[in-house]
């Protein structure tokens, strides 16, 4: 009985569809019409949307599957694409590195503003977070930094959390090192970031977290000081303690 009922389904299997009957010509089989809306394929490069460095689920439930899927997924990719659009209207910014497009983005289109803002901001958030209570402790230096600057960690994550709150609409909160070696809390509207010639407070970003209610509006609707204060829970300190290292031997 079994090789009756398998029969049909090799047979259905092999491809008699491909194969031109007598007297007939193969035709290949017809592209599905693109819907009229899609905007063109962006340009593959010169920018990349690099792989989550753990899976949708891995910060739940500090943040959900859901929230990371279409973060990563279609608000991440979305300013990789439109960056990449932008920077091939003009072949001398193609040339440049990420970096160097915020050192000077005064002078750029908004386009390259809001979109490479959006790419280096989002790129270093992931690798910030991890596994709720797998990200360790700051680093024996880092916390000597802190209390300096700020009192304590207490303090500091207080501090933190109320320039988050206070950031109005859309932006980052950041926790940077500036020039001359100390820490400073900042936040940035938009896209913007402490890199870009157009900050108010200058420095290399050690740790930032994402106030844009796409980041926590599926958990926590409006309440954006929750978001702000689980949010340690997912904090990858020891990222953030190599990330302290590396902007201290910084010229
Ligand atoms: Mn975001």
């Amino acid at each position: 009985m079994r090789a009756l009922v398998l029969a049909p389904l090799i047979f259905a299997a092999m491809p008699f569809a491909a194969m031109p009957a007598a007297g007939q010509t193969a035709a290949p089989p017809a592209a599905p019409a693109a819907p009229a809306a899609t905007p063109a394929e962006a340009p593959k490069g010169p920018h990349a949307l690099d792989p989550l460095p753990y899976s949708f689920d891995a910060l739940a439930p500090v943040i959900d599957a859901e929230t990371m899927r279409l973060h990563w997924g279609a608000h991440h990719r979305a300013y990789v694409d439109n960056l990449n659009r932008a920077v091939a209207e003009n072949p001398a910014l193609a040339k440049l590195s990420l970096e160097e497009l915020l050192a000077r983005i005064s002078t750029l289109p908004k386009a390259v503003r809001d979109n490479g803002g959006g790419h280096w901001n989002h790129r270093l958030f992931w690798t910030l977070m991890t596994a709720p209570g797998t990200g360790g402790q700051p680093s024996p230096a880092l916390l000597a930094a802190i209390t300096r600057d700020f009192g304590s960690l207490p303090a500091f994550r207080r501090q933190f959390e109320q320039a988050g709150l206070r950031q109005f609409g859309s932006g980052w909160v950041w926790l940077v090192v500036k020039a001359d070696g100390t820490l400073a809390i900042t936040s940035t509207p938009n896209q913007d970031n402490p890199l870009m010639d157009t900050a108010e407070v200058k420095g290399r970003p050690i740790l930032g977290n994402d106030v844009w209610e796409h980041a926590y509006y599926l958990s926590y609707r409006n309440r954006r000081g929750e978001y702000l204060q689980k949010w340690w829970d997912v904090v990858n300190w020891n990222q953030v303690s190599l990330l302290f290292a590396d902007a201290n031997g910084r010229p």
